[in-house]
């Protein structure tokens, strides 16, 4: 197979041209299409398991927690009571696993369009999918659009893990998919997505920001720090319908025993509020108008 040549998995695309990440490959332990998707998993030299879809790394057993703990506990210790939660996508269940841990989440619902990728990663990455053993879930399998359009009004928080804007995935960062995920929040509810790289996707990011800040009362824009997404760095598309939602001030803060029992890695509330901080380049661009909230 061409995406892994001499022992080494690169992964090249055009969201990131000119640029890619290899891993050294120690075993290949899957590779199947699905109905939707190419599905890999190797073992990888130094950063265990890894799940490529589509040729594109989407978490690895090493630096996964950096990604799916602020995907989860940003929106989470955002809204003062996030009791049910839906997750669209996220099939490897490592968002799960943090949402299911959180405190005063008391049920919550996935949907996925592709069990496969459920099923490959409860056998081969156990410490992400853990969450699918929760009583506190409904796995829903089948596409987000239509499973919303039958749940309005129903959640405090809505979660997007999804893949790049390419293929499958695209149209979950459009208008209408922010528009649907409106009106399947109850009042005051909050979203939180995938939103992609500062250093390659600016212009999207832009734009996702600009319909975002016309449809919600809050929006903003915060990012984490991972060694295998593209340039290190990965964001998140954050938009209240509360007006007094502040992202960069979390309502709850983890005690250091909560953080110890939660197993949290990443997430705290120091970084929870520098999430929000952007660097010059992107301050300017992105928060050109008021509507565009930022920890600066
Ligand atoms: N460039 C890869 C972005 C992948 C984001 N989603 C990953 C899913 C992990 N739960």
């Amino acid at each position: 197979m061409d995406l892994i040549k001499d022992g080494w998995f690169s992964e090249l695309s055009e969201l990131w041209p000119g640029q890619c990440m290899s891993l050294q490959v120690e075993e290949l332990l899957f590779h199947e299409k699905s109905k939707y998707q190419d599905l890999i998993v190797f073992k990888s030299k130094t950063y265990g398991n890894v799940l490529v879809l589509d040729g594109v790394i989407q978490c690895t057993e090493r630096d996964e927690f950096s990604y799916q703990e602020m995907l989860a506990h940003l929106p989470l210790n955002s809204h003062p009571n996030p009791q049910k939660v839906l997750i669209i996508g996220g099939g490897d269940g490592g968002v799960l696993r943090e949402v299911v841990k959180h405190p005063q989440v008391s049920s919550v619902y996935m949907c996925e369009i592709d069990e496969k990728v459920v099923e490959v990663s409860k056998k081969y990455l156990p410490n992400m999918s853990c969450g699918f053993n929760s009583d506190k879930l409904t796995l829903h399998i089948g596409d987000g659009f239509e499973y919303m359009k039958k749940h309005q009004g129903e959640f405090d928080v809505i979660i997007t893990d999804s893949s790049d804007p390419i293929g499958p995935a695209s149209s979950l960062f459009e208008k209408s998919y922010y528009e649907l995920m409106k009106t399947a929040l109850k009042p005051g509810g909050i979203v939180c997505c995938q939103g992609e790289c500062l250093w390659l996707h600016i212009d999207l990011i832009k734009g996702m920001l600009d319909f975002c800040g016309n449809l919600y009362a809050v929006t903003s824009y915060a990012y984490t720090a991972i060694p295998t997404y593209p340039s290190g760095q990965i964001g998140f598309i954050m938009c209240s319908k509360n007006p007094d939602t502040n992202f960069a001030e979390p309502l709850r803060k983890f005690t250091p025993d909560e953080m110890q029992k939660l197993d949290l890695k990443y997430y705290n509330s120091n970084i929870h509020s520098s999430a929000f901080v952007l660097p010059e380049f992107a301050r300017k661009k992105l928060c050109q108008t008021e509507s565009i909230q930022n920890g600066n």
